[in-house]
């Protein structure tokens, strides 16, 4: 096909997916408007829920103890050295490993997969029943890796979880965004129609994000943090230019299914 046609459909392409996805963002913030209250929060929960729609994102220290996270972590390392294929990734060549539903290796993580309060707060904020999909561990390493970009996970709202395992740091790769960066939505528009060459379209070049990137803030906090975020804001993974960094990725679906079920998993103990 012509260049120039073949630009064109994915054009029309990409503004039929950008209108899906834009009535689809303001169906669930009319709901979230005028749904609240219809789950009972505390007022501490109510917090919570300001600050995602705010600032994208937050952090609650010491979620859990320093010691625990510490052990988990350390329990789960042993598992790089273990040539399993379930074990995705060599800790001292690739760029990371993962674990897929992890809590099958370590059964007390089910407590923090199906955590009501987390599980509560996804739903108050996605306005819309959501369960775990999967327990991930991932182990970012310091070898050489692509340049970790801004991106978006999707252009819709998108309430994820993730529990430090180490002391974060500039040093090893805190989790960064733009705060209330969700909500520019002129800005995605744009951006779902222009689309991109090289990456995903969810994904940001340094030129696209350089009126903003000032704003960055990044969340360095010990062990046993507990981050909550929209990863429909502009967000990325911090280089570990120091030290590795492991966490538990908590990933929300809107039914009960489990993802990821083609990967290699883990036996159920
Ligand atoms: O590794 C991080 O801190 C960010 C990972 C990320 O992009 C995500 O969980 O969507
Ligand atoms: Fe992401």
């Amino acid at each position: 096909m012509h260049n120039t046609q073949l630009s064109k459909n994915n054009i029309l392409r990409n503004l039929k997916l950008c209108v899906k996805n834009e009535l689809s963002y303001a169906y669930y913030n009319i709901r979230s408007k005028i749904s609240s209250g219809s789950i009972k929060l505390d007022l501490y929960e109510q917090s919570c829920v300001t600050q995602l729609k705010q600032n994208s994102a937050f952090v609650i220290e010491n979620y859990w103890p320093r010691e625990k996270a510490l052990r988990i972590r350390d329990q789960l390392a042993a598992y790089h050295e273990r040539n399993e294929p379930y074990v995705l990734g060599d800790a001292k060549v690739d760029e990371w490993v993962r674990i897929y539903h992890v809590e099958r290796l370590i059964p007390e993580l089910k407590e923090f997969r199906y955590d009501p309060f987390i599980l509560k707060m996804a739903e108050a904020y996605n306005c819309m029943p959501s369960f775990s999909g999967a327990l991930v561990y991932q182990h970012d390493t310091t070898n050489a890796h692509e340049k970790s970009y801004y991106h978006v996970d999707t252009f819709l709202r998108q309430f994820k979880s993730m529990m430090y395992l180490d002391d974060v740091d500039v040093g090893n790769g805190p989790f960064s965004y733009i705060p209330g960066s969700h909500r520019k939505r002129d800005f995605f528009i744009k951006k779902q129609i222009k689309g991109n060459n090289k990456y995903k379209n969810t994904v940001f070049d340094d030129k696209e994000v350089s009126s903003f990137v000032n704003e960055e803030k990044q969340i360095c906090a010990p062990a046993g943090s507990l981050l909550m975020m929209d990863v429909g804001a502009i967000h990325r993974g911090a280089p570990q230019s120091e030290r590795s960094r492991s966490v538990l990725m908590n990933y929300i679906v809107p039914n009960k299914n489990d993802l990821y079920l083609h990967k290699k998993l883990p036996p159920s103990i």
